[in-house]
């Protein structure tokens, strides 16, 4: 009988159901997961490592969280989608507009993608303009119009720029450097009257980890309301992760249209955008925007988002997250000193970037400069010490609540056996 590898090389491209899962660019097999339970995933051969991808952001309380689990048993036995309205749907969207600041208003969607496409075509729509610009590494999920030099495994995989996204689909879609708001206010003295939005990570979290620099977020607040554009901020990953209302509360700047998805739908696809009353009523069935789902609000996800986001807005969730995210930043900081080793470590709370590089990473251009070489040696060397990193520099380290301190004290230890051998 042939290896689960050999049999879903087969029947899927790669053997997988989203890039980001090959670990072909680290030479190795995909982890074929066959159970997770807090911060730990066991394979089917019965390996156990400790998980800082955590689905790639969702599982904020790790994986398996019982609260949860207990509330999604309960909902499925009542259906899985109608397909209809439900007053769960209500109280959803009660609960993300008194949560996230800029979200007068929600529409449910069923992935990141949906949502920051559906928002693109809003924005299109409310301002009847057809540019819009975004940043270079910054990654707003696979739809045409955003597929331009993007991170996340776009980029991992060498395809910044998707075959099969005609010249058309992009050529209104303008691509800044992340962090410079020089760049963006010339683009707008030139193209302002013709420019519908900004879409952006307020973090990106999609090519490593890079923070916005002082000020650049409150410029593209400035600049688009003085030319009447909309601000998007795409909270996909930073959403009720970096702060209960996003980095939109971090940051103090409020956008008029945010794209959620991921952690509010605890563990279940889901997606949402939203924003200020007078742009969403431009949706139909009330406005002429058109955008529709099967599965939009189905009670499974929105159950496990509500039961979420009710437990992240008791005790001190995020306080813990960002004294962990520091303790693990801090701890390799003077490991990589000690031994000499050049590494930007960067980091919002509970998102980690690591790269390998002498100067501070703070665009895609560093970003690239940076050695992917040495990312992936050091993937290598953790996971065969049971600690599962993203499989490439061009993603984040996740931490959850589950994650102890004994974990982060042995995955500590780890790093430090590794960058002793290092060079
Ligand atoms: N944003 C996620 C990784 N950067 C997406 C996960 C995926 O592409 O499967």
């Amino acid at each position: 009988m042939s290896s689960i590898w050999e049999r879903a090389q087969k029947v899927m491209p790669g053997g997988v159901n989203s890039p980001v899962r090959s670990f072909a660019k680290v030479g190795m097999e995909p982890i074929f997961v066959e159970s997770a339970h807090g911060a730990y995933l066991t394979d089917e051969r019965g390996q156990k490592y400790l998980d800082y991808i955590c689905s790639w952001g969702p599982l904020i309380f790790g994986h398996s969280y019982e609260p949860v689990i207990e509330k999604v048993a309960e909902c499925l036995r009542k259906g899985t989608s109608f397909g209809l309205a439900t007053a769960l749907e209500v109280e959803f969207a009660e609960l993300l507009t008194r949560a996230v600041p800029s979200l007068e208003m929600v529409r449910l969607v069923n992935s990141g993608t949906e949502a920051t496409m559906s928002a693109i075509r809003l924005a299109r729509g409310f301002t009847r303009r057809e540019k819009i610009i975004k940043f270079a590494g910054c990654y707003h999920g696979h739809s045409n119009e955003l597929l331009v030099a993007t991170g996340s495994g776009a980029l991992t995989f060498g395809s910044p720029e998707s075959a099969g996204v005609t010249s058309h689909a992009v050529q209104d879609t303008l691509v800044l450097p992340y962090n410079d708001r020089k760049a963006v206010e010339k683009v707008f003295a030139e193209y302002g009257e013709d420019i519908a939005a900004i879409i952006v990570e307020p973090i990106a979290a999609n090519m490593g980890l890079v923070s916005p620099q002082e000020g650049f977020l409150a410029g593209l607040r400035r600049v688009t309301k003085e030319y009447k554009a909309l601000l998007i901020f795409d909270e996909v990953i930073t959403g009720f992760r970096v702060a209960y209302g996003g980095a939109q509360e971090l940051y103090g700047v409020i956008p008029d249209l945010t794209c959620l998805g991921k952690i509010i739908g605890g563990g279940f696809p889901i997606g949402a955008y939203g924003g200020r009353k007078e742009i969403m009523e431009m949706i139909s069935p009330l406005g002429p925007v058109y955008q529709a789902g099967t599965l939009s609000g189905n009670p499974v996800a929105v159950t496990a988002g509500m039961e979420t986001i009710r437990l992240l807005k008791q005790g001190h969730v995020y306080d813990q997250l960002q004294s962990k995210g520091d303790y693990l930043r801090n701890g390799l900081r003077q490991i990589a000193k000690s031994k000499g080793v050049k590494l930007q470590i960067t980091g919002v709370g509970s998102l980690t970037g690591v790269f390998f590089s002498e100067e501070i990473v703070d665009c895609y251009e560093k970003v690239l400069k940076a050695s992917k070489e040495l990312y992936q040696n050091f993937f290598r060397a953790n996971l065969k010490k049971g600690i599962l990193l993203p499989p490439s520099p061009y993603e984040t380290i996740f931490i959850s609540t589950a994650h102890t301190q004994e974990d982060l004290d042995g995955t500590l230890e780890v790093w430090n056996g590794v960058l002793n051998t290092w060079k």
